[in-house]
């Protein structure tokens, strides 16, 4: 189990009983849970309203209500499928330490495994560890890598890869960026011109853009998703660290805020701790 139990809380809260002075407290545990305000407040209202229309309503009824209100509320359109375009071009981004590299050598181990043909472009240019971190990750996994000199223009890199991937036949190039903050413009344009470098390599690429987030951080990610998603339109997310985290809750306060779907969860610092996000289990999980 990844996540701090809101669902024991709960049945903590209620004591095997349901009532108003408990239902005032449940707000704020929803809200302590990162599920962010909005949705607290809704679920809260929820279970007044079902309290209301049958008072010996049990706790265990009402959980299961909220993870149904959780579940239709979160229901967003499946994730384009990798097999329509070749190269199939994968942009990663996000702020210093949230886990892009490390996700990225997840993937493609996991891509790879699944009988794809993998290019991982080494585009932070801007730390060298970076680079070795991916060549040592390549070498055990035997992933193509494609790098540019320290300091040099990651757009650079990624055109490329691309073309490298291009004419190598791969199945699916994983772009590995620096990490940025959010709140510098320069950075965030820089991710701009990568993505018009790609394009010009491969129109249409990048076929799918990533955001990678650290779950710890609870809702401060909010922010930071939703000025990457300004400036970069954002396919989808990755959250990891889960696995020491009680703000599981996040997954689904990002989710509903920017209706974007979480593709995988990271779950640990091993190159098999990546998992795909499953609404249902995960709510259940939570709970
Ligand atoms: N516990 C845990 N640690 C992770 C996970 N993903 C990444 N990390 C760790 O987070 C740190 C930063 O990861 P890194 O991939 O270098 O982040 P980057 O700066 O975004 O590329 C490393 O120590 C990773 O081992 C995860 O899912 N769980
Ligand atoms: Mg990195």
């Amino acid at each position: 189990m990844f996540f701090g139990k809101i669902g024991k809380k709960i049945r903590n809260l209620f004591g095997g009983k349901v009532d108003e002075a408990a239902i005032e407290e449940l707000e704020q545990l929803f809200f302590e849970a990162d599920l962010g305000a909005k949705t607290s407040e809704e679920l809260t209202a929820t279970v007044r309203k079902l309290y209301k229309k049958s008072p010996n309503i049990t706790v265990e009824a009402i959980l299961d209500e909220i993870k149904k209100e959780l579940a239709a509320s979160m229901q967003l359109p499946p994730p384009p499928s990798i097999t329509t375009t070749t190269p199939h071009v994968i942009l990663i981004i996000g702020a210093n330490g949230n886990g892009k590299t490390t996700t990225i050598a997840k993937l493609a181990k996991r891509y790879a495994s699944e009988g794809k043909k993998v290019l991982v472009a080494a585009a932070d240019t801007f730390r060298a560890a970076a680079t070795e971190q991916l060549e040592k990750w390549a070498e055990s996994t035997q992933i193509e890598l494609v790098k540019g000199k320290s300091g040099s223009d990651p757009a650079a890199v990624v055109f490329d890869a691309i073309q490298a991937a291009q004419s190598r036949g791969s199945d699916i190039v994983l772009i590995d960026t620096a990490g940025r903050l959010h709140t510098k413009t320069d950075l965030m344009q820089e991710l701009q011109k990568i993505r018009r470098v790609s394009d010009k390599a491969l129109p249409g690429a990048p076929h799918e853009t990533i955001l990678v987030l650290d779950a710890t951080l609870g809702q401060n990610t909010l922010d930071q998703a939703q000025t990457f998603h300004e400036y970069t339109p954002l396919t989808g997310l990755i959250l990891t660290k889960l696995d020491g985290t009680a703000k599981g809750g996040t997954a689904i306060a990002i989710q509903k805020k920017l209706s974007l779907p979480i593709h995988f969860i990271g779950t640990g610092e091993g190159i098999e701790d990546l998992q795909p996000f499953e609404l249902t289990a995960f709510i259940q999980d939570l709970f």
